[in-house]
């Protein structure tokens, strides 16, 4: 079917593909620069685990060890995906001049600033991330440790964030979500649950009374359910961080990861519950398989009901913040990357073709039957040759057409990384 069909049969469906296309093509989503080289970072010992109890697994070649690697990588995904990206900065990609080296209390804007060109130069805007993981000073706790000194480095850290955050919001305009993740834990049973929870709470107080422009900055504050070796007993759990965000509002917004809940949870039903009380809300869409695991993101079901969820509560004006979050290791990750983003893409496409004025009225009608006919068969609409259109239009190659030119830039580039 061609794209002119598709247009006509969405539009018997009372839904506008042209609208559709023209809104999506302004909804930034953050891509998130730690899936290039299985977040490490350029500031510790490429050597080192990861700590804070996420993972990477796999070695296929071609991880990108220096900012000219991990630019050139984001490049070439930047040719191959649609809609508007924006990029997403853990503080362990610093850049650092030769010789020079600043601790992640120390950093400082102008760390970030081959960032800031790399950004302006495409046109991107930036969020930005602390990095509370992965580094000498986790003993392993950090904004929640027992110990005066840990905990003052990592509020250091936190502060330094927020002015890194600020700049890049100044620099390039939009602005910068700014996640406060920790993988604060223990492994067994806690002799002392709420100490830790205290003792964090008042270090975001703290990292939170460094000055920033509510407007431009957006600290969040995102949960996690548990992580490998820290199994039983998680500092900054579901109710913790929405209880923070709700406590500090025009401080801080909640974030969720949809890989940090119990496995029959869903992060598209808590959307809409979220946003029926917080003003702004932001997603770390991810792909969790059994755990927290960080797979690519598929054009699967629940993507799709996050997509959805995001279109018909009005986020996409601006209330919810779409960042992606996954690392494989295993696989190509200039393909990783690229898979991950078209998907978000496709699902937030598929969710602006839905008629959804129509199913809300079906169901105030309490006509479940029709709701439920309307809904099974949308699902085979002609879908395809609107995102067929959706990346013509942009200059961007369409399913089909990108995996071969990632097959080059392996064979001249990827794997010549050894
Ligand atoms: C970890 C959290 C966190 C990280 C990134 C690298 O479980 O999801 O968001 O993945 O900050
Ligand atoms: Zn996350």
């Amino acid at each position: 079917m061609s794209y002119s069909e598709a247009k006509e049969r969405y539009a018997k469906l009372g839904v506008d593909v042209e609208a559709a296309m023209a809104k999506l093509r302004d909804v930034p989503v953050s891509l998130h620069c730690w899936q290039g080289d299985d977040v490490r970072g350029f500031d510790t010992d490429p050597s080192k685990p990861l700590t804070g109890g996420i993972q990477t697994t796999g070695n296929y070649p071609g991880r990108a060890r220096t900012p000219e690697e991990l630019m050139a990588d984001i490049d070439e995904v930047l040719k191959l995906i649609p809609g508007k990206v924006k990029m997403n900065l853990h503080a362990s990609y610093a850049i650092f001049e030769k010789g020079e080296w600043a601790d992640r209390d120390k950093l400082e804007p102008k760390h970030f600033k081959k960032w800031v060109d790399f950004c302006r130069e495409r046109g991107l805007g930036c969020d930005f991330n602390p990095t509370f993981f992965s580094h000498p000073k986790c003993d392993p706790l950090t904004l929640s440790s027992p110990n005066e000194e840990t905990r003052r480095f990592w509020i250091d850290h936190g502060k330094a964030s927020i002015r890194i955050s600020q700049y890049l919001a100044d620099e390039l305009g939009g602005e910068c979500v700014m996640n406060i993740w920790t993988g604060d834990g223990f492994k067994d049973v806690p002799g002392d649950r709420m100490g830790p929870r205290v003792r964090y709470r008042e270090a975001i107080d703290e990292i939170l009374s460094e000055p920033y422009d509510f407007n431009k900055v957006k600290p969040c504050v995102e949960s996690k359910v548990f992580g490998i070796g820290v199994e039983a007993y998680t500092v900054g759990s579901a109710e913790f961080a929405l209880s923070y965000a709700a406590a500090n509002p025009g401080k801080c917004i909640p974030l969720m990861d949809n890989g940090h809940y119990h496995p029959t949870e869903v992060v598209s039903d808590k959307i809409p519950a979220l946003l029926a009380f917080y003003p702004e809300i932001a997603l770390h869409v991810t792909r969790p398989i059994r755990w927290d695991s960080d797979h690519v993101v598929l054009y699967d079901d629940e993507t799709r009901e996050i997509a959805r969820e995001i279109v018909r509560c009005g986020g996409l004006e601006g209330r919810v913040k779409i960042a992606l979050d996954y690392f494989d290791a295993s696989i190509n990750r200039v393909s990783a990357w690229t898979t991950g983003f078209r998907n978000m893409q496709k699902a937030l496409l598929f969710a602006l073709l839905q008629p959804d004025a129509e199913e809300k009225r079906l169901q105030d009608q309490g006509d479940f039957t029709a709701l439920m006919v309307l809904q099974e068969e949308l699902k085979t609409a002609p879908f395809g040759d609107v995102w067929d259109e959706y990346c013509r239009r942009q200059g961007k190659p369409l399913d089909g057409e990108w995996f071969p030119e990632i097959r080059k830039y392996e064979a001249a580039v990827l794997s010549k990384r050894v």
